[in-house]
């Protein structure tokens, strides 16, 4: 069995004690980085996703793979970046309100922040007033919003058109993403930008500012 399967295997069971050694011995063996966290960990939360859809797994077993996926990503991380040592701006970011789902968002993070920004992370469940008080840093040249429920995109909504009414308002640029968003959708909200995956939206944020 390939190492790539073994982490994706661990992941989706849960192993939050092996995953992390697992992914220690796929970079030792040379496996790129990035591979190991698409096909290893991400692929597996895909899985982990459909599984859950079609009521072969529940709530439980999400939250346990999404805790070994956690353990695993905090070892490839260091190995994740880019080498852009210059700071390029302040990236605020948070899961909108009433959305407790962190990974997407937490990769979008690290991959932005390795690509030389510095990352302000709000959290999850976070209300449109804690969106618009961060913005508010002349600093901030990002503000970039997660929503992995189709019920929390009108609080993505809602939140983008209070960013949007700002004064502050020229100094960033709206990033947007998630699994059910889409480029119309962000385009409808007024967000900037809106990327499908971690290392998109890195490349956007470098392009952004
Ligand atoms: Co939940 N969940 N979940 N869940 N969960 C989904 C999202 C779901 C699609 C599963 C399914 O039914 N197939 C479904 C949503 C259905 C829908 O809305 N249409 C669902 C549901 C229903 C729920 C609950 C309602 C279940 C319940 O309680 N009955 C509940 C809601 C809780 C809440 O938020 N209020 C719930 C709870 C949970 C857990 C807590 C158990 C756990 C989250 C743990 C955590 O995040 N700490 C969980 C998990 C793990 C999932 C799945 C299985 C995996 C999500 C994930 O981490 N994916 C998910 C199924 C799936 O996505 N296939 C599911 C891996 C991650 C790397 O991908 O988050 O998509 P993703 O992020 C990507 C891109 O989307 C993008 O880049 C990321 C990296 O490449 N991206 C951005 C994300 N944010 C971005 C921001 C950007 C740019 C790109 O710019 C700022």
């Amino acid at each position: 069995m390939s190492k790539i399967v073994e982490i994706a295997n661990a992941v989706e069971c849960g192993k939050s004690k092996i995953v992390p050694e697992l992914v220690k011995q796929a970079l030792e063996e040379g496996i790129e980085p990035i591979e190991i966290l698409n096909k290893g960990m991400i692929d597996a939360m895909a899985v982990i996703g459909e599984k859950f859809k079609n009521n072969e797994i529940f709530v439980p077993e999400m939250l346990v793979a999404a805790r070994a996926m956690k353990k695993g990503v905090e070892v490839v991380k260091p190995y994740l970046s880019d080498g852009s040592a210059a700071v390029k701006g302040k990236l605020v970011i948070g899961t909108v309100q009433g959305d407790l789902h962190d990974i997407g968002k937490n990769l979008v993070a690290m991959m932005i922040e390795s690509a030389g920004f510095e990352v302000v992370d709000l959290g999850v469940d976070v209300s449109k007033d804690a969106f618009v008080e961060a913005a508010k840093d002349p600093s901030v040249k990002l503000v970039g919003l997660s929503s992995l429920l189709t019920t929390t995109m009108p609080s993505m909504r809602e939140t983008v058109e209070a960013l949007n009414a700002l004064e502050e308002r020229p100094n960033f640029k709206i990033m947007v993403g998630g699994a059910p968003i889409t480029a119309e959708f962000a385009k409808e909200i007024g967000a900037d930008i809106y990327t499908e995956d971690a290392a998109s939206a890195a490349s956007a944020a470098k392009a952004a500012v």
